[in-house]
């Protein structure tokens, strides 16, 4: 592997997932891997699992790691051709290159402005480091897809699951403030590209991308879509068509133990409980959340690894 900006970077799905679940059986295997090697973390945007969980995988495969909270650098220009008299004091093209003398691979957590849906489909960030970097580049969250986690969220469906085909529903849920659909896309993308029966359901409105849905069933009714799940992944996105907009909350889509029946409860992480879904579920033992949070780092793992046996 080269990059990890999206899903599509995995080779071979299966056996990528495979890999992961033997990493983690035993994490250290590999730890000779990343000796004298460099992981440079970007965060333009907070995080708590993700740059844990990396930050553990990389140190599981002998790599030295260094992070850096973007606000605390010079304020990075992103447009080509800038005459840069304003307020920002770098430009990409060069901090890119000056990251790549420092780093051997360079990971990039860059949120959308949920404003300019043009500008946030464009992946301006993210692209920007692909463009200028001269190392490999990890998505660790971008404007539109998060495929660590959905590679992690992956991995703990395969290894929960006792069925060929089983039957996964993404439920949208309410939320005060406008999240990405960043997850949701990803995600939808992994279960397509697996073995899976996967229905969405979310209120009229919240319709996702259509070149990410294709074919994938939608459901305004999300009862009659939560029936027979055997997985109940939850998340909240904020509108795509009205870009970026709360349309409303309404809280008959929180997830709650009525609802979920016997499927197992899943989020990425973090959540609002009560909102997002009630305590009954995410203190049960169907909510599988702890081990998805787990397993992003052996997804990291399993990515950093096939990234440095490619260097
Ligand atoms: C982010 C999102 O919804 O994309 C990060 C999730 C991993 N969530 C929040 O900002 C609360
Ligand atoms: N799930 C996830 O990516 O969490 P963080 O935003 O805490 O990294």
């Amino acid at each position: 592997m080269r990059n990890y900006t999206k899903i599509k970077d995995i080779q071979n799905l299966s056996e990528t997932i495979k890999e992961a679940i033997l990493l983690k059986m035993n994490p250290f295997e590999f730890s000779e891997l990343g000796k004298n090697k460099t992981l440079v973390m970007l965060f333009f945007n907070s995080s708590l699992r993700t740059r844990l969980s990396t930050e553990k995988a990389a140190k599981n495969l002998g790599m030295n790691v260094t992070i850096l909270n973007v606000n605390d650098a010079w304020n990075l220009e992103f447009e080509d051709g800038a005459i840069m008299n304003m307020d920002k004091s770098e430009h990409v093209k060069d901090a890119a290159q000056v990251i790549s003398q420092y780093a051997d691979i360079i990971a990039v957590r860059a949120f959308p402005s949920l404003t300019d849906k043009a500008k946030d489909e464009s992946e301006l960030i993210l692209n920007s480091f692909k463009k200028h970097a001269t190392v490999p580049i990890i998505n660790m969250e971008s404007a539109t897809a998060h495929p660590l986690q959905a590679l992690a969220d992956a991995i703990t469906i395969t290894e929960l699951t006792e069925k060929a085909k089983p039957k996964v529903v993404l439920s949208w849920a309410p939320h005060p403030k406008a999240l990405p659909q960043a997850v949701a896309n990803s995600f939808v993308e992994m279960m397509q590209a697996m073995e899976i029966d996967l229905t969405i359901t979310h209120p009229e409105g919240y319709e996702l991308n259509d070149e990410i849905t294709k074919d994938t069933p939608i459901n305004y009714n999300q009862e009659e879509a939560l029936k027979e799940a055997d997985f109940v992944y939850v998340k909240n996105w904020s509108s795509y068509k009205d870009y970026g907009k709360v349309l409303h909350q309404d809280k008959n889509w929180m997830m709650t133990k009525a609802k979920l029946g016997h499927a197992k409860f899943m989020h990425c992480l973090p959540l609002r409980r009560n909102v997002v879904v009630e305590d009954a579920v995410l203190d049960s033992d169907q909510s599988v959340v702890i081990k998805q949070a787990n397993n992003r780092t052996y997804a990291a793992q399993v990515v950093l690894k096939q990234i440095l046996e490619n260097l």
